[in-house]
């Protein structure tokens, strides 16, 4: 794919379905913030600026930088600061709707509750300019500037649970996350450490969750864990994330059982939780016609863009801008938020389709 490929990649509307935000931060925003905190002597800069320059890092090494990373973006200001960026830095490569996943954090020594965590998140969210903003189920916010017709990015959050937490923390977050549907709030995650902890200690929170009518998606299969891939499905969790590590069984049950799978190819090669791309579960998924959709995971801590995969699953497995163009506008389908969004976001589809076609 040449240039011109990868500008028809950014200019056609996207759907981003999994994204962390303190894996999308700017490595410029990253660097800003240590050399604050090495000038006062919390961190030292120089062994920083080599870990989040670094390009290739194993899985292992990934949750060592977020531990880093989570040094950096600790207070409230930074959280609001690295919210209103990531949400503009989706829009600005014509990203349409957003479901943004962030795990709320408790840290007594900066009065930070879970709660005030989100706090922060959403005053990050509401001092977005550059694009509209709608976050919450309908008709009950916007943040329109002027009044004038402008680009819109639909967001909607998930509250993701941390694999080292416990399951009464965990269920605070839930609690959380229902108490925050008006702003916007759709679902649950379970992310962390894949080797970290037993799924087990979180499923009281996540069937609660559930009941209440929130949606759930797991990261399932990061890692070899027969057992518990087996379990994650027949949970039935109305989508999951990676699931690399499947065996034949896996694949039946998550093929008959038809639950979407957030693809994050980049993320799988450069942690190589998958050997090369060539091997890639894409290719057998999506010409089984299983519900898919191509997301991020981690567009700072990868350097990667949503454009870029696509450009990227273009050219590993020869997808035609037409086959790229109906991969993007069929996510909308998995998507968390109400039937009015999917109409609205597929009448912006045909809007483009005229256009790029
Ligand atoms: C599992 C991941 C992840 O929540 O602090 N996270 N969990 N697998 C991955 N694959 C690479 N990438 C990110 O964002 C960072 C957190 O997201 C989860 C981890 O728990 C990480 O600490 P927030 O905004």
């Amino acid at each position: 794919m040449n240039r011109q490929d990868m500008e028809w990649c950014v200019s056609m509307p996207k759907v981003e379905l999994h994204a962390h935000l303190n894996g999308s931060v700017r490595d410029s925003t990253l660097l800003e913030l240590a050399r604050v905190l090495g000038e006062k002597g919390i961190i030292a800069f120089s062994d920083v600026e080599t870990v989040i320059m670094k390009s290739d890092r194993t899985l292992h090494e990934v949750f060592k930088l977020f531990d880093l990373i989570h040094i950096l973006t600790t207070d409230h200001s930074t959280v609001t600061r690295i919210t209103k960026e990531v949400i503009e830095d989706f829009a600005s490569e014509n990203v349409v709707y957003l479901e943004l996943r962030t795990t709320p954090k408790r840290n007594d020594s900066i009065r930070m509750s879970k709660r005030s965590y989100m706090e922060a998140v959403m005053e990050g969210l509401k001092a977005v300019s550059s694009v509209d903003v709608d976050y919450a189920p309908a008709g009950l916010k916007t943040n329109t500037f002027n009044g004038t017709t402008r680009k819109k990015l639909y967001v909607r959050f998930l509250l993701s649970i941390d694999r080292r937490e416990s399951t009464e923390a965990a269920m605070e977050t839930v609690k959380l996350a229902l108490e925050m549907r008006d702003s916007g709030v759709v679902g649950i995650d379970l992310s962390g450490n894949p080797i970290v902890g037993s799924w087990t200690t979180f499923l009281p929170a996540l069937k609660y969750a559930r009941e209440q009518g929130l949606c759930i998606t797991l990261h399932c299969g990061e890692v070899p864990n027969q057992e518990e891939i087996t379990a994650m499905l027949d949970f039935l969790p109305h989508r999951i994330g990676h699931a690399c590590c499947f065996e034949k069984e896996n694949w039946r049950k998550l093929k008959s059982l038809k639950i979407p799978v957030e693809i994050c190819l980049t993320s799988n090669i450069r942690t190589e939780t998958i050997s090369s791309i060539d091997n890639h579960h894409f290719a057998d998924l999506y010409k089984a016609k299983h519900p898919l959709v191509l997301c991020t995971d981690d567009s700072g801590v990868f350097s990667t863009s949503l454009s870029g995969e696509y450009r990227l699953a273009s050219s590993a497995f020869g997808l035609r801008k037409t086959e790229m163009f109906q991969l993007a506008e069929t996510a909308i389908d998995f998507i968390f938020a109400d039937d009015g969004v999917k109409e609205e976001l597929r009448a912006i589809f045909e809007v483009a389709t005229e256009k790029l076609h």
